[in-house]
């Protein structure tokens, strides 16, 4: 193995898939590994370097399976432990490699260890694995602290007896103790389980939220409420030694395997602390994400990522698109200032133009793939996907939902089963509807219909292509993947950066159209040119140099 296939995790493109809408093997309606071992092709021809699955253990999927009942199996839903063995396979056959995502902040409340706390006694070594507390006020009936879930209500629910548990997600969601042996014990046990089965490295999830404070405090307002290293839950420094733990026991197999950190740390300095050379290899860069589509914004995000990366020998780690926000051609089928929310209920009051979202979202890809460092998709991105943003509320899954008192819709909108094929739905998401089964999990909105993979397929202009060719051209050009950028002078509203040997990129981001640098050779484009040839508006050129 050369030293560069042991590098593989800096500048690889991962495709995500969210397996619950991706496709349905078996004409249930929900996603599957079947389905997903029958799309191999496609994205081997799209040209990925790896996948990364969503949560496919055992769940009751009251947050789309990041409420794991047995961490070491597969969710009947999904398919089975032979079936993800043979996916193992024949996606390593395909060249490319598999990354799990590991939840490691809470269980399930179907969680074997969670139902032997609730039937054990306040005190006992069973509730020691979570964080159970006596209430405050008259008869400990207030919550032990003010901490909120990240879906909304208190962060507290009580349990017959008195006692209360923390649950910074979904109440299901009962939040471990990393002061516990047994906890830090249990989730190495299932790194070491699935990377003996040939799983190639983990997304961790909430990988800043793990460590509380003791005795945890209240948060108080302009005090600890910023991720600063004084918050009672987020980034804490102590987290850092178990990622440590981690590296090691990745670092013991040949290859190692990699992990990349969700977590959304505002500060570059202090992500990067996540990657330093005895932790966690990557981590989303996810102030990209949030830029606003606005050439100041996003250079600034773009130099702060690679500086402060570079500062500990990472590569920065691009991401447009995840199952938890918007989806970006409804993003920036907004105004610029779209930067400012990344939640459809942050977007819902204001007009939307998809024909521009979709430029835009054409040009973001090709910003993205140029820059130094490895890019995660999302899976329907290649299709241009917009956001499902009026799914009736009698089919909203997201826990958001109820958790706000039906004030947020949440994150449902992203996660709506891929069209493959066909006019109507299912759009050959499921590849034979069982009898008697209602159809998709979630409804498909009609504009599916229009970016269906088969009909993408067909135009050589789609995004579809789009993507083929700039994965395509990303891995055969020396000056793409890893390596620097350099900065160019641009006209304002635009961004421009050269990529050793013999490369540029041009990103319009403003809204009008901008002359051609003179002797450049197109490499690609993400739209036509205008007919003088010069660059449209919200369009990224990929340039080789004179
Ligand atoms: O998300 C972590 C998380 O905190 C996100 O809700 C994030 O805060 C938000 O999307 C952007 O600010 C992870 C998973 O990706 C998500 O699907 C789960 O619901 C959550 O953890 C709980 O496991």
């Amino acid at each position: 193995m050369t030293a560069n296939d042991l590098d593989w995790w800096r500048d690889a493109v991962v495709y995500q898939v969210y397996i619950r809408s991706f496709a349905d093997g078996n004409g249930d309606g929900v996603g599957d590994i079947a389905g997903l071992r029958g799309k191999l092709d496609h994205l081997a021809r799209l040209g990925v370097d790896a996948i990364w699955i969503n949560p496919w253990y055992p769940s009751p999927l009251a947050d789309g399976g990041y409420d794991v009942a047995d961490y070491r199996s597969i969710n009947p839903t999904f398919g089975d432990t032979a079936q993800a063995e043979a996916l193992l396979t024949e996606t390593h056959e395909r060249g490319m490699k598999v990354l799990l995502d590991i939840v490691p902040n809470h269980h399930s409340d179907a969680h074997a260890w969670f139902r032997a706390a609730l039937a054990a006694a306040p005190g006992s070594p069973e509730r020691d694995r979570y964080v159970f507390r006596p209430g405050r006020g008259p008869d400990g009936a207030e919550p032990p602290n003010n901490w909120e879930s990240m879906f909304g209500g208190p962060a507290w629910e009580r349990v017959p007896d008195g006692e209360w548990y923390l649950h910074l997600f979904d109440v299901t969601q009962p939040d471990v103790n990393w002061d516990n042996a047994e906890v830090r014990d249990d989730v190495e046990t299932t790194l070491r389980f699935w990377f003996d089965r040939g799983v190639d490295g983990f997304r961790i999830d909430v990988a800043n939220a793990m460590i509380k404070q003791d005795g945890l405090p209240d948060i108080v307002e302009g005090v600890n409420d910023e991720q600063d290293g004084n918050h009672p839950y987020l980034d804490r420094d102590e987290v850092h030694e178990i990622y440590r733990s981690w590296r090691r026991i990745g670092d013991s197999y040949d290859p190692p395997k990699v992990f990349v950190a969700e977590a959304w740390v505002p500060d570059p300095e202090r992500l990067a602390r996540y990657l330093r050379p005895d932790e966690l290899q990557t981590a989303f860069s996810f102030n990209f994400l949030r830029a606003a589509w606005l050439a100041p914004d996003l250079k600034d995000n773009i130099t702060e990522a690679i500086a402060e990366n570079d500062a500990v020998g990472a590569p920065a780690t691009w991401v447009l698109s995840n199952h938890d926000v918007a989806r970006h051609v409804s993003r920036l089928a907004r105004k610029p200032e779209t930067g400012r929310g990344y939640w459809l209920d942050d977007l819902l009051d204001l007009p939307a133009d998809f024909t521009l979202g979709l430029r835009r979202a054409r040009a973001a890809t090709l910003l993205m793939l140029a820059l130094p460092g490895t890019a995660y998709l999302y899976q329907g991105e290649e299709l241009g996907l917009p956001e499902a943003e009026d799914i009736p509320a009698d089919q909203l899954d997201d826990p958001t939902w109820e958790l706000s008192g039906h004030t947020k819709r949440g994150r449902d909108g992203c996660r709506v089963p891929l069209p493959w094929s066909g006019d109507a739905p299912p759009y050959g998401f499921s590849i034979d509807a069982s009898p008697g089964v209602g159809g998709p999990w979630l409804p498909q909105p009609p504009e599916f219909a229009a970016c269906t993979a088969e009909k993408l397929e067909a135009d050589p202009e789609s995004i579809l292509h789009l993507y083929r060719d700039a994965l395509m051209i990303r891995k055969a050009h020396p000056a793409l993947g890893g390596g620097e950028l350099t900065w160019k002078d641009s006209p304002e509203g635009t961004l421009a950066f050269t990529r050793e040997p013999g490369f540029t990129a041009l990103v319009n981001v403003s809204s009008t159209p901008v002359s051609l640098p003179e002797d450049a050779e197109i490499l690609l484009a993400s739209g036509p040119l205008t007919r003088y040839g010069s660059v449209p508006a919200d369009t990224t050129l990929w340039l080789r140099n004179a």
